[in-house]
């Protein structure tokens, strides 16, 4: 049984509140699906086992390369993160586990997973950093890491990596998320096809230290920190390395590292199509690597990528088990709001994604009825189901409405009483 850090009376309190306009939502939602011939609760059972992994750098404030303005009660370090994650858990109850980043969270590992057993929390995909210098390495990545010219600074990468699976093996994590920033900022700086075969060959080192029931998810980027060129920039080189390396290494579709107007829900079917597609960083984006909240800007993309999701289950395609995971950075919000609303947006989109017509659907695209099959997919996004949503919450011992509940529990006053204001500062460019 895991301890809690809302206390079960407040949710159940917060609950009672909405529990009769609840149910009456859903047995109004219930009748209209019922009249597709969709059954609600069929939906709502799916929607309750779907999860996905909260970042645990996601918790602490983020800021832009101009300035950081923190917020209170900040995560001191992971063992505070993984409360505040099991905040987002417990009243969301579809976030069971959390995807930890390193160094950064770096500790004893014996003592993470204690932590993480005591509060009901799993480990999702390890992520390696080799996109920023640690306290003491002896070589810097200014240059590159994994893809860099030198053949020491190169080693010392692929050890971090090898690092990483460690300590993932020891919290019971079986993936590996690798994103280089690796690249170049002028024309001629680097040599493609050089810096590429080496990028190849040191991730070839990291896939054979991968234990036999891991995952290897490398993860494109079109640009930054690299402005000219990046090593992995798209999905198409991803492809080539999942592709080249085996078959337990996959590609990560982070939403924000597209061009503007990408077609991302084409690139997940193409991955599907081939086996390699391995997970998500679920977030959204305006114009670059944003990191907004799921679902804030472009529902309708989030939408069309979980209709690619579910056409896959659907049609039974083979070790299909992509991994869900959020990477997103909160400026002006609450962090723990932002993730309980990113984790119910992503469940939106799934629900959604649920109903629809697939035969109808189907029929209209063989008969070339543009508009009809268009008009499918948008009659099962525009159906409203919160009801689901919250009813699924409420069942499995969740909120009904839990950015309402979390702001009734005070939990961010009472930990920004424990935890010392965190210094802000003016980013990285002043
Ligand atoms: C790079 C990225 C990658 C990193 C994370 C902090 O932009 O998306 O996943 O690990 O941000
Ligand atoms: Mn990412
Ligand atoms: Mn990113």
């Amino acid at each position: 049984m895991a301890e809690f850090r809302i206390a079960p009376d407040l949710v159940a309190i917060e609950n009672e509140k909405r529990a009769v306009a609840l149910k009456s939502d859903y047995e109004a939602l219930g009748a209209n699906l019922a009249r597709r011939g969709v059954d609600i609760e069929a939906v709502t059972k799916k929607v309750s086992e779907f999860f996905v992994a909260i970042p645990s750098w996601g918790v602490g404030t983020g800021g832009t390369r101009f300035a950081r303005f923190p917020g209170t009660g900040e995560p001191r370090g992971i063992f505070d993160k993984l409360d505040d994650c099991a905040v987002i858990n417990q009243l969301t109850r579809a976030t069971p586990t959390v995807s930890l980043h390193i160094p950064w969270d770096k500790a004893d590992v014996r003592e993470i997973k204690a932590k993480g057993d005591v509060l009901g929390l799993g480990f999702d995909a390890m992520n390696s950093n080799t996109f920023s210098d640690a306290a003491g390495q002896a070589h810097s990545y200014k240059y590159g890491s994994l893809s860099h010219v030198d053949a020491a600074t190169r080693a010392q990468a692929v050890e971090h990596n090898l690092e990483c699976i460690e300590i993932g093996k020891a919290i019971g994590s079986k993936a590996l998320t690798v994103w280089v920033g690796d690249g170049s900022n002028f024309p001629g700086q680097s040599n493609f096809t050089r810096a590429f075969e080496r990028y190849l060959a040191a991730m070839a080192d990291i896939y054979k230290a991968l234990p036999d029931d891991w995952r290897l998810f490398s993860e494109h980027k079109m640009y930054e920190p690299a402005f000219y060129s990046s090593v992995v920039q798209d999905w198409g080189t991803n492809y080539l390395i999942a592709q080249t390396l085996g078959p337990k290494a996959q590609c990560l579709v982070d939403l924000g590292h597209h061009a503007p107007n990408t077609n991302i829900e084409m690139i997940v079917a193409r991955l599907i199509q081939f086996g390699k597609l391995g997970g998500f960083h679920f977030n959204d984006s305006k114009y670059g690597d944003d990191d907004l909240d799921a679902g804030a800007i472009e529902p309708y993309r989030l939408f069309l990528v979980f209709n690619e999701l579910i056409d896959a289950e659907q049609r039974g395609v083979n070790d299909f088990n992509p991994a869900h995971m959020i990477d997103q950075s909160h400026n002006v919000t609450d962090p723990i709001e932002s993730l309980i609303s990113s984790a119910n947006e992503i469940r939106r989109a799934y629900a959604q994604a649920l109903i629809v017509d697939r035969k109808a659907l189907a029929e209209y695209q063989d008969a070339n009825d543009a508009l009809m099959a268009s008009d499918t997919l948008k009659r099962a996004y525009r159906a409203d189901v919160e009801p689901i949503l919250a009813e699924a919450r409420r069942r499995t011992g969740g909120a009904i409405d839990p950015v309402a509940a979390y702001r009734a529990s005070g939990y961010r006053g009472k930990v920004a009483s424990e935890r010392p204001a965190s210094v802000g500062g003016s980013g990285g460019i002043i």
